[in-house]
């Protein structure tokens, strides 16, 4: 009798431990698959890549934002940015009579990162901006430009980048050739979704001037202090504009082949025109902008043939633009300003 009993008992015990091992397992189990799940190993996988430092901007960006759904999920539990910005303060005291360093304009913005770049850290953007700007021989201007509009842009709670497209050499200048560059070029390191071209020389008066894209094509500098704060002519669309990714896909770009100052504007306003887009506008009040003085630039002459090229755009759009561009990228130059990119774009 007690002999049985003493076995029922280590019976019980055994069944008792198979039992718990059996429970164990489906923990094990359960634990294994919920970490293979794609979402929680993306989550894991951002969370190991923030730690990574942002000393080779390329490469470290290109491995945390290349992939959408990596982001996606990274954001999923952030909130998106207001639609306006409450950091924004309005019109604001634009002079350039104060002498800059690039030392100076650095420590002003202490959050940017690598090649210009910069997000918003308690909220997710609306929009990723390239911010591109054709350049030759301007650095005192760049530095005005980036001095004002570093802390505007990070106002306006923007996920940006500044792009500095430096035409190398001494051939006449071709600012929307250099604009195009600036766009293929952006996008192979960042999924921008909004472009912004702007000049070097311009810079805007209020920051509620958004410089973000809508469901139009955007202008920005309505009201230049050059032109007594109004528009030249109804279509001009020079200075500074906003295109999305698909807008500017649309129309193929911009030309190519405007040498010299003058003309190019006005073929990309007739590429909008005819791919049936308006351009949106803000207020003349809140569009001001100040443009640097200057003398005319050497080897940037109005160029005589514009005023024929642009009555040719609806037969030319198709056949140049972005599907026609050819360059040269000589340097890539990353600080934490701004990334410069110096191209061989060619001679007329
Ligand atoms: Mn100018």
């Amino acid at each position: 009798m007690q002999e049985s009993g003493r076995f029922a008992g280590l019976f019980t015990k055994v069944c008792v431990v198979l039992v718990c091992l059996g429970g164990l397992q489906l923990i094990v189990a359960l634990f294994f698959y919920l970490a293979e799940s794609p979402t929680k190993l993306t989550k894991y996988l951002v969370i190991s890549q923030t730690l990574v430092p942002y000393d080779n901007a390329t490469d470290v960006n290109k491995r945390i934002y290349s992939s959408a759904s990596v982001i996606k999920d990274a954001e999923e539990n952030h909130t998106s940015c207001p639609e306006t910005s409450p950091l924004l303060v309005g019109p604001m005291r634009v002079e350039f009579s104060e002498i800059l360093t690039l030392d100076l304009i650095r420590k002003e913005n202490p959050q940017l990162v690598m090649g210009g770049r910069y997000k918003p850290s308690d909220c997710v953007a609306l929009q990723k901006v390239a911010l591109i700007i054709p350049f030759r021989n301007r650095d005192e201007h760049l530095k005005h430009w980036l001095h004002y509009l570093h802390p505007i842009l990070q106002r306006q709670q923007l996920d940006y980048g500044i792009y500095i497209i430096e035409q190398v050499g001494e051939d006449t200048f071709n600012r929307a050739k250099l604009l195009n560059v600036g766009y293929v070029e952006a996008l192979k390191e960042y999924d921008y979704d909004c472009f912004i071209f702007s000049d070097v020389d311009i810079i805007p008066m209020d920051d509620r001037n958004t410089y973000k894209c809508s469901s139009q094509p955007r202008h920005l500098s309505v009201s230049m202090d050059k032109f007594g704060f109004r528009l030249p002519y109804s279509q001009y669309f020079g200075g500074v504009s906003a295109m999305s990714k698909q807008q500017f896909e649309k129309i193929n770009g911009f030309p190519n082949n405007y040498w010299g100052w003058g003309g190019e504007d006005d073929d990309i306003f007739n590429r909008l025109t005819f791919q049936g887009m308006k351009i949106s506008r803000p207020s003349g009040d809140i569009g001001k902008c100040r443009m640097i003085r200057h003398s005319r630039d050497q080897k940037n002459e109005p160029n005589p043939q514009r005023f024929k090229r642009i009555t040719h755009t609806r037969q030319t759009m198709n056949t140049d633009g972005i599907n026609s561009l050819k360059y040269e990228v000589l340097i890539i130059e990353k600080t934490q300003l701004y990334t410069k990119i110096t191209v061989d774009i060619g001679k007329p």
